[in-house]
């Protein structure tokens, strides 16, 4: 395939396709990557998203992952649902630091009737700053969805996680088919949708290939796709997996998620800590071009901000600035050099 077929926007791939790009040698896969990279975006600007945990732990789902599920002691106690204000203040900090967006989460499988209007008001008073917003609520029905659209909600996440036949091994009380159909709701409703994976849970490389298939043959790609890199929990089943995948392979999920998807944002997401500032290097490389940026991420640790910005200015790298945030709908390249 040549580079300049590459950059085009296709919703029509196989899986031999799929495998072909990923599994081909790290340096062929590096240069398409970066080359395809270059013909949407400023390959040395990244899009900055702080998280913030607005109802932490309690939740009724069985995710194998995850620090918040009630079936797992983690040691993680149930909180309150925050109050507006905090979340507010949370924002002007994260504004401050330089993040165009907030990641609302909670920890929740659906949104509750009582809750929702708060979630409404948070996404009013983020907006208000200036700064782009984000949800990640659990599933949601169209009532829900309309109102949050009403409320300019600009993304929601709702992650995949993993292919369709890994899904019931790491996660039982939902199926990947609600999931879809979350996304689906999120996406006609005019949302930007934010969807991504998890790598290091056991899946096979094949799985990780069908995870990407889904996302590269939606109708529209995810607008926003971040690749997790397990942070494993003490107390959940996949605790066991700590440093078993090697960062190699997530790199070439990177690349492979940029080459299918060229126009999306690309998060280096959870799993940093894991990854030295060569390895994020590379996933840069690979045509990452978003983090979650800020000391925490829902409830583990993420890199201290400081420590992100003396990377960017080693590397080079700007922190993209709110008003190009805002223009998502045009193409993101610049003559770059
Ligand atoms: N409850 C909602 C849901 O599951 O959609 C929103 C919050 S949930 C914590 C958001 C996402 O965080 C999950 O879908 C998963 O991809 C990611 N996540 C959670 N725990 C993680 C972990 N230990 N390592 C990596 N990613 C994780
Ligand atoms: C996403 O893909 N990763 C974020 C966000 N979307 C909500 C969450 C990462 C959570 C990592 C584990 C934790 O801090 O609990
Ligand atoms: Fe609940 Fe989301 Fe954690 Fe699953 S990932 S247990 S739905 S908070």
């Amino acid at each position: 395939m040549s580079l300049e077929n590459l950059g085009q926007i296709r919703h029509d791939w196989t899986l031999d396709e799929i495998r072909a790009i990923m599994d081909q040698p790290f340096n062929d896969l590096m240069f398409q990557a970066q080359s395809v990279h270059r013909q949407h975006f400023n390959p040395n600007e990244i899009q900055t998203s702080t998280l913030v945990n607005i109802k932490s732990g309690g939740c009724a789902e069985d995710c194998s992952y995850c620090s918040q599920s009630s079936r797992y002691d983690t040691g993680l106690e149930k909180e309150k649902m925050m109050a507006v204000q905090e979340v507010l203040d949370k924002a002007v900090a994260a504004k401050e630091k330089g993040a165009t967006r907030l990641c609302m989460g909670a920890a929740w499988r659906n949104p509750n009737k009582k809750d929702f209007p708060t979630v409404l008001e948070m996404v009013k008073v983020v907006k208000g700053l200036g700064m782009e917003t984000c949800l990640t609520l659990g599933m949601l029905d169209d009532e829900q969805v309309a109102m949050l659209k009403e409320a300019g909600l600009d993304y929601y996440n709702h992650n995949l996680d993993t292919s369709e036949a890994y899904y019931p091994k790491v996660i039982t009380t939902r199926t990947f088919q609600d999931r879809l159909d979350t996304i689906d709701k999120v996406q006609k409703a005019g949302i930007n949708v934010c969807s991504g994976g998890i790598i290091g849970m056991g899946e096979a490389h094949s799985d990780r290939a069908e995870l990407l298939r889904t996302f590269a043959n939606m109708r529209h790609h995810p607008d926003s796709v971040p690749v997790n890199l397990l942070v494993p929990i003490e107390g959940t089943p996949l605790a066991e997996m700590r440093g078993k995948t090697d960062s190699f392979e997530f790199i070439r999920v990177i690349a492979t998620a940029r080459i299918l998807m060229p126009k999306s944002y690309v998060r280096l997401s959870a799993g940093r800590m894991e990854l030295s500032d060569e390895a994020q290097a590379l996933c840069f490389m690979a045509g990452a071009n978003s983090i979650f940026y800020g000391d925490k991420l829902l409830t583990t640790e993420n890199p201290e901000s400081d420590h992100d910005a003396m990377l960017f200015s080693k590397l080079g790298i700007n922190m993209q600035k709110l008003a190009k945030a805002h223009c998502d709908d045009h193409d993101h390249s610049h003559s770059a050099a």
